[in-house]
């Protein structure tokens, strides 16, 4: 493409450059890749987004002369959009791999958050904007809540004030965005951030289209509350891609030809939650331990059409591994990885691989950072990757039964049993380990990861609630977020699990599959419980 309707986005080859792709595709413009450093002192309009990190970005940016390109481009007034990392390379340096100089075209050092004030770190999820300033493109979004993901962030000061056009409070008030002349730069993703995010992007990329919408009439205070739909995806035996579900992870209907249950297509599931105002979409491939999630192309279609559509963030997983495949190629886990980023995923979520990763450092206590969990965090950032765990609950008499970290049941268990202890499985549940989930949290967040998926087989299908004793104990375990999943039968269990645990998002399948409960019912039982989600 080229000509009025284009726009000049930056890539330079780390995090999900797809989704800010898909999304100005779907404003109807054409994009205009930079390969050079004079594409971008010819942009009209140019677009850096940024996942990963920054230590690497700068790299390859000063290695091209794309960051002097940048910085006169920046200087000259020209129009500019940066994102997440696109926004703090104009800062002086960050701290995010010791200290590594940006553009220093805006005062100040990009610094980490502190987690230390009982905020979870990555920031990540829908929180709210004041706006400072009038900065045209979030004029009539006050009020809305934005998806964040991030660890670092910059702060307000008197040397940088006449930049900054919105903060966010995050335990501390940091940079949501700022606005000088033409140059426009967010710590959010608009991309990501549904009808709100590409009115953003609209602003920016048309500002002169007569589109007038209605402002939006909203009030976010806060970071809020996810509410995730998950879509459990697996083959059937005739070998069409569907969605599933299990009780207690098991799939197959309890009919003479035992089938694997059929709740709907993948992508058109996907696109419905997203209307229906699911905070994020989840895509588990329950089979990927078996089998190879590069060989099983429609699973990489599936999200490629999905993410065509749906602007919110899109986690992937299953099968994310080393494997060699029946010619002997071989694939690392990164590889497999990229191929789901490229495909459209923000996130994606390792189960089974992380169950070893963690046996082997509890073990040994040594990082070898060749674990696909470091491997995957150090280029794509701890933000990318969440650990799926699938813990079984073992009831005991005593907490000192095992050298697992117990705890007091509220449920007493068939014999009485006053104590639990929940154990990971691999391979979809079909395997016990030798770690409890407790042990697994800490590791995996050790190792970097950047959020916990914490399903329980037990819960899993059965619509009574979530399992409060288990998301209570790895909630206060960790201080990385949590998401509680399992169980949920009703709109109260979403309160209960907010009210009664420090998790971060509550996801549920069944429930939203068979239309039992819709997304929009839960998030106006929350809003009447005083409980912060997004509208
Ligand atoms: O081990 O890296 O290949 O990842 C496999 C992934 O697939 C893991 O995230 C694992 O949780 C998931 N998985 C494997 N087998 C099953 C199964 O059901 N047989 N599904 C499975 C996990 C749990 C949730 C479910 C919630 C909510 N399903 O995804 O959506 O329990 O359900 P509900 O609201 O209906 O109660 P790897």
């Amino acid at each position: 493409g080229g000509g009025d309707s284009a726009v000049t986005l930056l890539d330079y080859g780390a995090g999900n450059v797809q989704s800010i792709r898909n999304a100005i595709r779907y404003l109807g413009l054409d994009i205009k890749e930079v390969q050079t450093p004079e594409d971008i002192l010819n942009a009209k309009r140019l677009i850096v987004p940024g996942v990963g990190a920054f230590a690497a970005m700068m790299d390859v940016l000063n290695r091209n002369g794309m960051a002097e390109a940048l910085h006169t481009y920046v200087e000259n007034d020209r129009p500019f959009l940066g994102i997440c990392l696109g926004l703090q390379l104009l800062f002086e340096s960050s701290e995010e791999n010791g200290s590594v100089k940006g553009l220093g075209l805006i005062p100040g050092v990009v610094g980490r958050f502190d987690s230390s004030g009982g905020c979870r770190v990555p920031h990540i999820g829908w929180n709210a904007l004041k706006i400072k300033k009038d900065s045209v493109i979030l004029d009539d979004i006050a009020n809305c809540h934005v998806y964040f993901v991030h660890s670092y962030r910059a702060v307000p000061s008197e040397e940088n004030e006449e930049w900054v056009s919105s903060t966010c409070n995050y335990g501390i008030d940091f940079i949501s965005s700022i606005r000088r002349g033409n140059v426009h730069a967010v710590q959010f993703h608009p991309e990501k951030s549904g009808d709100v995010g590409l009115s953003i992007l609209r602003k920016f990329l048309l500002p002169n289209s007569s589109i007038t919408k209605k402002p939006f009439e909203r009030k976010a205070t806060k970071l809020a509350k996810r509410v995730i739909a998950c879509l459990d995806v697996r083959t059937n035996d005739n070998g069409d891609l569907v969605v599933t579900k299990g009780d207690q992870y098991d799939v197959r209907e309890q009919t003479k030809e035992n089938e694997v249950r059929n709740l709907g297509k993948p992508v058109e599931l996907a696109g419905q939650y997203y209307i229906d105002g699911a905070d994020e979409v989840s895509f588990l491939n329950i089979t990927g331990f078996r089998d190879f999630p590069l060989g099983d192309l429609p699973m990489l279609q599936i999200l490629r059409y999905t993410s065509e559509n749906v602007f919110v963030p899109l986690t992937v997983g299953g099968g994310i591994r080393d494997f060699t495949d029946a010619n002997g190629r071989y694939y690392s886990s990164l590889e497999v990885a990229s191929e789901y980023f490229r495909s459209g995923a923000d996130k994606i979520s390792i189960g089974s691989d992380a169950v070893y990763a963690a046996e082997e450092y509890i073990k040994t206590g040594i990082k070898t950072g060749k674990s696909s969990l470091e491997q995957i965090s150090r280029v794509y950032g701890n933000q990318a990757v969440v650990v799926s765990i699938d813990p079984r609950r073992q009831y005991l008499t005593s907490p000192y039964e095992v050298g697992f970290k117990s705890v007091k049941v509220r449920n007493l268990g068939p014999n009485g049993e006053e104590y639990a202890w929940y154990q990971c499985t691999v391979n979809g549940g079909r395997e016990g380990r030798p770690i409890g989930a407790y042990e697994l949290a800490k590791a995996v967040e050790e190792l970097g990861a950047g959020e916990i998926l914490l399903n329980c087989i037990d819960c899993d299908g059965q619509g009574k609630g979530f399992d409060i004793d288990l998301v209570k104990l790895i909630s206060d375990a960790v201080s990385i977020p949590v998401i509680a999943s399992s169980g949920a039968g009703k709109v109260e269990h979403f309160s209960e699990v907010f009210s009664q645990t420090n998790a971060s998002a509550a996801l549920a399948a069944g429930i939203f599959h068979r239309k039992e409960v819709p997304i929009q019912s839960v998030k106006d039982h929350l809003l009447k419980k005083g409980i912060e989600v997004r509208i």
